[in-house]
């Protein structure tokens, strides 16, 4: 709409030649290419380019030479849309003198009244050891609301306004990368960003009680390639992704691929007249998606409906749609270095297109981890959209992961007395549900729950208890930005405040020591404790989950890999509890020891104390929760 043309000169120059002057004005003209480049050697091959242009009717596409081959040319009614297969010789590739680098191609477009020309970049093919290991259960997971979290690039803070929490704040990728000491002090080991797609600049306008509010959280693209300019370019997100992985700190994207905002180019000239689905409001009546003996126009309405009336649903089950799709979550991975995805309101897209955008991806990077959000706090309900299991439908989605927001929904009412403490056990005895349990992320907030110290009856204890329970559990932890020092905040926008000490002119800096209120630094501390336990154990990172006791006010559980066994004691009531259990459960011997790595210490050998009756009594604190690790040798 107010964006006439978006040219990102990514390697790429448009190159527009008029040759047929008598014609000028129905001579073709292109203005975006999509993808701009691909690579040599990939698993798509060919790639399908979308061209926006006008004049392209009857549009013939060639390129001069061996290496590209151009065909299935279609164009839309209007003319203003040009979709064709590029097929990149490898042969033309390897042989040429160029091997590496890049080898710009130029693409002709005729009509029957002139033509056009565009470059093409061809890549060097990607290196098939890059992004092997993805994420992994080695991971934790940091999410970063990249506008709220650390402003390193004062030009790029067009309209910011901090005392508005719907407006831009001016947080982007240069002051990410500033803050990568502060995130290997804390430990984690990835970062997911909330979505870096170009958002509109200007604030969304409606009736409604939240408007006006902008596109600071990034959900709304108007370019799927290009990057949001207040957080930088897509150079300062390169170097951010390079930094961070030099550190040891993967990085994962945010896509979006059920919906852009209304002010993308296609929403008022969609390249295809069935691009969107037609306007209607999604019911988000999840559980027909789950229930097979729903009918198909009730789920039709879920998977077709938009999740508003400014963000236009896009129709996955037009082959064109999907393809883009795929190809575009394929150029941001070989772009960017990007070592994972995390794909939003997944179920709303057909499960066949989970399916085909899952294997593609997979195809070239076969360990990729991709999560999707299915907000459902329900175990059945999103173990249906992980893959590994065929559903009713026939589909198994491959989706190698989804939230488990069951157990961070009963964790938080555990840890403010909502619930007992044997809930946490009653959600666990549904991981048969999934196709592959160790690999579901657990959350212990995120930007459209409410933060944890927010919650009726929250206490610093509670909340350290709840991060706590989420490290010690099955799968990959992620935790939200500011957990670490128990920020508070209620409903969006208050869950999404700015880091204290990430912006210029902050009263206090939250990344340091000093800058962190006693509270503050209690709560980093045991956190990036309790961090440093996860990454230093494989059973908690990838071992069984055996239930030891479970009760009202307390829950006693194992975790247990082939090379070791700790023992988690959650206790969330006000005295001491004991987890009391037979050696037998575990299959322990004699002469092991257990000890405390949060702080209990070395406990008890059992050797010398329980071996004749085979029991064990390890003593779990008060509001806390402590873990033991079995000891071959007593320290
Ligand atoms: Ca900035
Ligand atoms: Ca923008
Ligand atoms: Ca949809």
């Amino acid at each position: 709409m107010k964006r006439v043309v978006n040219l990102r000169p990514f390697k790429l120059m448009f190159i527009l030649l008029c040759l047929s002057a008598g014609a000028w004005a129905q001579a073709p003209v292109v203005e975006k290419v999509e993808p701009p480049n691909w690579w040599a050697g990939h698993t798509i091959n060919p790639v399908r380019l979308l061209v926006r242009g006008s004049n392209l009717k009857g549009a013939r596409v060639s390129s001069a030479g061996r290496v590209l081959k151009i065909d299935n040319v279609r164009v839309n009614d209007r003319g203003d849309y040009l979709f064709c297969d590029v097929t990149i010789s490898n042969t033309a590739w390897f042989s040429s003198e160029n091997k590496t680098g890049s080898q710009v191609y130029s693409i002709t477009v005729t009509t029957s009244s002139g033509e056009t020309s565009f470059t093409f970049t061809v890549n060097t093919p990607l290196d098939p050891k890059a992004n092997t290991t993805s994420i992994s259960n080695d991971d934790i997971i940091y999410l970063i609301m990249t506008d709220r979290f650390s402003d390193g690039d004062s030009t790029n803070n067009k309209d910011v306004d901090r005392n508005n929490p719907r407006a831009w704040h001016g947080g982007d990728f240069k002051g990410i990368t500033k803050r990568i000491p502060y995130l290997k002090e804390l430990g984690i080991t990835a970062i997911w960003l909330t979505p870096w797609y170009d958002n509109p600049d200007e604030a969304n306008q409606c009736d409604k009680p939240w408007c006006p509010y902008t596109n600071y959280h990034g959900y709304h693209a108007i370019d799927y390639y290009g990057v949001e300019n207040h957080f930088g370019s897509i150079t300062d997100l390169r170097e951010m992704i390079r930094e961070c992985q030099r550190n040891g700190i993967k990085v994962i994207q945010d896509q979006v691929a059920n919906h852009v905002d209304l002010q993308h180019a296609w929403a008022k000239r969609p390249p295809l007249g069935n691009w969107f689905n037609p306007k209607s409001q999604n019911t988000f009546n999840d559980s027909v998606l789950l229930s097979p003996n729903a009918s198909q126009a009730e789920r039709d309405i879920v998977l077709t409906g938009w999740f508003n009336d400014i963000l236009p649903d896009l129709n996955q089950n037009e082959p064109e749609v999907s393809r883009y799709l795929i190809q575009n979550a394929l150029w941001w991975i070989g772009t960017t270095g990007i070592d994972g995805i995390r794909q939003d309101t997944i179920q709303y897209m057909p499960r066949t297109f989970i399916r085909d955008w899952s294997a593609a991806i997979r195809k070239q990077y076969p360990n990729y981890w991709m999560v999707g959000e299915v907000l459902e706090e329900d175990s059945a309900h999103t173990a249906f959209f992980q893959g590994g299991r065929t559903g009713w439908d026939g589909v198994d989605t491959q989706l190698p992961s989804v939230f488990d927001f069951n157990l961070w929904k009963t964790s938080t009412d555990v840890f403010t007395g909502k619930k007992p403490a044997r809930a946490l056990r009653d959600v666990l005895k549904y991981d048969g549900l999934y196709g592959n349990i160790n690999n579901i992320a657990l959350l212990t907030s995120n930007h459209d729950v409410d933060r944890f110290m927010s919650l009726p009856d929250a206490t610093q204890e509670g909340a350290m208890m709840h991060i706590a329970f989420t490290l010690s559990s099955r799968g990959i932890p992620q935790i939200y930005y500011g957990d670490e020092i128990g920020m508070a905040g209620g409903h969006d926008p208050d869950n999404r405040k700015d880091f204290p000490g990430g912006f210029p002119g902050d009263a206090r800096d939250g990344f340091s020591v000093s800058g962190r209120s006693e509270a503050e630094q209690k709560m980093f501390y045991d956190v990036r404790t309790w961090l440093e336990i996860r990454r230093n154990s494989q059973a908690l990172k990838r071992g069984k989950t055996i239930d030891l006791i479970y009760g009202n006010d307390f829950y006693g559980f194992a975790r247990q890999s082939a090379e070791q066994t700790y023992v988690i004691g959650v206790n969330p009531s006000n005295e001491v509890k004991y987890i009391e259990f037979s050696e037998s459960l575990l299959k322990l011997k004699n002469g092991r020891a257990f000890y405390s790595p949060n702080g209990t210490g070395f406990v008890r050998n059992i050797s010398n104390h329980s071996s004749r009756d085979g029991l064990v009594k390890l003593p779990v604190p008060p509001k806390n929760i402590a873990a033991y690790e079995v000891m071959v040798n007593p320290r």
